[in-house]
């Protein structure tokens, strides 16, 4: 059913608002692919008469649409459909590539930066470190299908996986070379999660449109018999990510 054809009938004796119920056609068509992302939607002016409603209620069924992250506007352009947003659940210990490669997606890297430092006071204290010692920084633009959602940099202990200063990460996992090559299980982590708005660099970095907010995640990872094995900082794209957790 197109959703300017004729076949769409809103309930006008329901209890639901209009406005939601608009809403419910829009991510039907999304959700069944009649609407693609970044394909732009029809006009108030056609919608509105294509749904019989004035333009003021069928605002406001776009208005949330776009504080839900659904569609965004592009000034003097229109509405578009945004990209799915990827659903990550907070529970589960999981890596990036695990966690796209699971939907279906190809996870990969582009990595800046991989060396070797000496732990500042801060990095040193955060992995119970003398301040001082060798630390391997992984800076890592991490894409899935060739788009860039997050940019991580991972701290490690370079005694503890000596190794990985060399290891070709644009396909590999870290996870997964931690546990292969060093017999590192991880067991927990302790994690923040702030929202913030991008730095230029992040922005460019991570292709996001003006005005999109980010989430800023820290993490501290341990194995199953408590050591401290990694520190990382990213930064994830907030247009892109819906983090889900189940509350007893
Ligand atoms: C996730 C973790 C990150 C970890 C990475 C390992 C969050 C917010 N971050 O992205 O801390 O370093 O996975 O991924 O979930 P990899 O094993 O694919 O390299």
């Amino acid at each position: 059913m197109a959703i300017t054809g004729s076949g769409i009938s809103l309930d006008r004796l329901s209890p639901t608002p209009i406005f939601q119920q608009i809403k419910s056609i829009l991510e039907g068509a999304i959700a069944s692919g009649e609407l693609a992302a970044h394909q732009r939607i029809p006009s108030e002016r056609e919608l509105s008469a294509a749904l019989g409603v004035s333009r003021m209620t069928l605002r406001q069924a776009l208005l949330e649409l776009m504080s839900d992250g659904i569609l965004y506007s592009r000034s003097g352009k229109g509405t578009y459909v945004a990209e799915r947003k990827i659903e990550q659940p907070l529970q589960r210990l999981s890596s990036f590539t695990q966690d796209i490669a699971s939907r279906g997606m190809r996870p990969a890297s582009q990595v800046l930066a991989q060396e070797l430092l000496s732990a500042p006071l801060e990095l040193a204290g955060a992995l119970q470190i003398p301040p001082g010692s060798e630390i391997v920084r992984i800076r890592r633009l991490r894409l899935a299908d060739e788009q860039p959602l997050a940019l991580e940099t991972s701290h490690l202990p370079h005694s503890l996986c000596p190794g990985v200063l060399n290891c070709d990460l644009t396909r590999t996992s870290l996870y997964e070379v931690l546990r292969t090559e060093y017999g590192v299980v991880l067991g927990s982590a302790k994690q923040t999660i702030e929202a913030s708005q991008p730095v230029a660099e992040e922005r460019l970095l991570l292709r996001l449109p003006e005005g999109v907010p980010v989430l800023r995640i820290h993490r501290l990872t341990s194995t199953v018999d408590g050591r401290l094995v990694e520190f990382v900082r990213s930064v994830y794209r907030g247009d892109r990510y819906q983090l889900h957790v189940e509350l007893r």
